[in-house]
């Protein structure tokens, strides 16, 4: 890992699962120039989405994200890059897929304001990538290697 880059969590949501769009979500961001350091197919227990979505415990929608996060398996990842923080969420595009601009992910794929296909840590929250880093993966679960097309085209 270079000293300019950073980890970023990002997860395929259970629509994304569904519908057959995890392949799309994890190749877009490697063709990107993103490294995925670490990945899980995994079923999120209510405790977990509970803290995963603490930040909106109190708001109304907090009791369907909970029910959609957890009704089916997601692809739990980490990605490592650049400001990778803000490019996955760039590359997400709007909350509501009725406002991503084309060409991002939700933009292209996303449905309604709950099935929006993809989660990314918030790159306005200090520290909130490292804190969803943590709570779904261990250590030893990430690893560090070079990419072939490493030091990238941009650098
Ligand atoms: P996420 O955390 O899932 O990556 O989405 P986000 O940062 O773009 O949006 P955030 O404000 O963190 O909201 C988390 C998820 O809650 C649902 N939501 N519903 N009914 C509503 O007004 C409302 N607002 C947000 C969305 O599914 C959003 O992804
Ligand atoms: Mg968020």
């Amino acid at each position: 890992m270079s000293h300019h880059d950073e980890r970023t969590f990002v997860m395929a949501k259970p629509d994304a699962v569904q519908r057959g769009l995890t392949g799309e979500i994890v190749s877009r961001l490697e063709t990107r120039g993103l490294k995925l350091a670490g990945a899980k197919f995994m079923q999120i227990s209510e405790e977990l989405a509970h803290e995963h979505y603490a930040e909106h415990e109190d708001k109304p929608f907090f009791d369907d994200l909970v029910e959609f996060i957890t009704s089916g398996p997601v692809l739990a990842m980490v990605w490592e890059g650049a400001d990778a923080t803000r490019q996955v969420r760039q590359m997400m595009g709007a909350t509501d897929p009725a406002e991503a601009a084309p060409g991002t992910i939700r933009g292209d794929f996303g449905l309604d304001l709950s099935q929006n296909i993809i989660h990314g840590s918030d790159h306005e929250d200090p520290g909130a990538n490292e804190r969803e880093i943590d709570l779904f993966f261990d250590d030893e679960e990430l690893v560090s290697y070079e990419r072939a097309d490493e030091p990238w085209v941009y650098e």
